[in-house]
């Protein structure tokens, strides 16, 4: 289609997801910081309606700008493209990393010591992801600790089994951090901990570490996605560093479109 009635066909509206992500205030930023983004809106909704929506616009081959993020089967099911970001307001690479309350690695140092050496790659994360279609989180993280048996032993290395010892996972709500959360609920429970894992929005999982309700995190998106909230509570959590490298988020728009950066979008 031709792009200058960009913004006639698409009401002025790019499709978000929920209120809560890190992506969503990413986007607010990138709204404001792009002068031909002036007259265009975020419609925050939820991660289900953006992706109800891009495949409506998709099957009428419609034109539609979406935030998105890798890993996601949206880019294995459908042919889409990230819009270029010159400015970088969705941060370039990012990384999903680990943070501890307070103590924790004195409470409980086994457990401290497999959740700090927890490192696992997009492909794998993926893995998990992608079987959750079909089956539960639960299960696919099941089977991928099942398979992957010589890692989780790096991890596990030295470390004693416990009887029991409670642990409280805090991750968020969407299928990359299903994954995540439940492969490591997997593997703690295997050592015997009893784990209780919690889905919460980025700013509640930040907190809940910060003030000792929550022991642990996998799911923290930095450096950008969620800097604002990293940023308020950094001095009263422990950052373990990357789980995984590689991720990323911004807006994405199917291949057909004529449109490769940001901004390209007309005013
Ligand atoms: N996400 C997926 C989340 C983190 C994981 C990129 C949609 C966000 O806070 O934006």
């Amino acid at each position: 289609g031709d792009p200058a009635n960009l913004g006639e066909q698409l009401n002025y509206t790019i499709t978000g997801i929920e209120p809560g992500a890190g992506t969503t205030e990413l986007a607010r930023n990138t709204l404001e910081e792009y002068e031909n983004l002036k007259g265009w809106e975020l419609i925050e909704s939820s991660t289900a309606g953006m992706l109800s929506s891009l495949d409506k616009a998709i099957n009428n081959e419609e034109p539609i700008i979406v935030t998105g993020w890798t890993p996601h089967w949206m880019f294995v099911n459908y042919d889409l493209k990230y819009l270029e970001d010159p400015k970088g307001t969705f941060g370039g690479i990012e990384n999903i990393n680990t943070i501890v309350r307070k103590g924790f690695e004195e409470d409980m140092p086994d457990a401290y010591k497999i959740v700090d050496r927890f490192y696992w790659e997009p492909k794998d994360m993926e893995e998990v992801m992608f079987a959750a279609q079909d089956i539960s989180f639960e299960e696919a993280a099941k089977n991928w600790v099942e398979k992957n048996q010589d890692k989780v032993a790096e991890w596990t290395e030295g470390t004693e089994k416990v009887d029991g010892k409670e642990i409280e996972l805090v991750s968020t709500p969407w299928d990359t951090e299903r994954a995540s959360g439940n492969v490591m609920k997997t593997i703690l429970e295997q050592q015997g901990y009893k784990v209780t894992l919690t889905p919460v929005d980025p700013v509640i999982m930040f907190q809940a570490i910060a003030s000792g309700e929550g022991d642990v995190s996998v799911a923290p998106w930095l450096p950008a996605t969620h800097a604002s909230f990293y940023e308020q509570y950094k001095d009263d959590i422990i950052d373990l560093g990357e789980n995984l490298i590689g991720a990323k988020i911004g807006m994405v728009v199917p291949k057909y479109m004529d449109i490769d950066s940001i901004e390209d979008i007309p005013p």
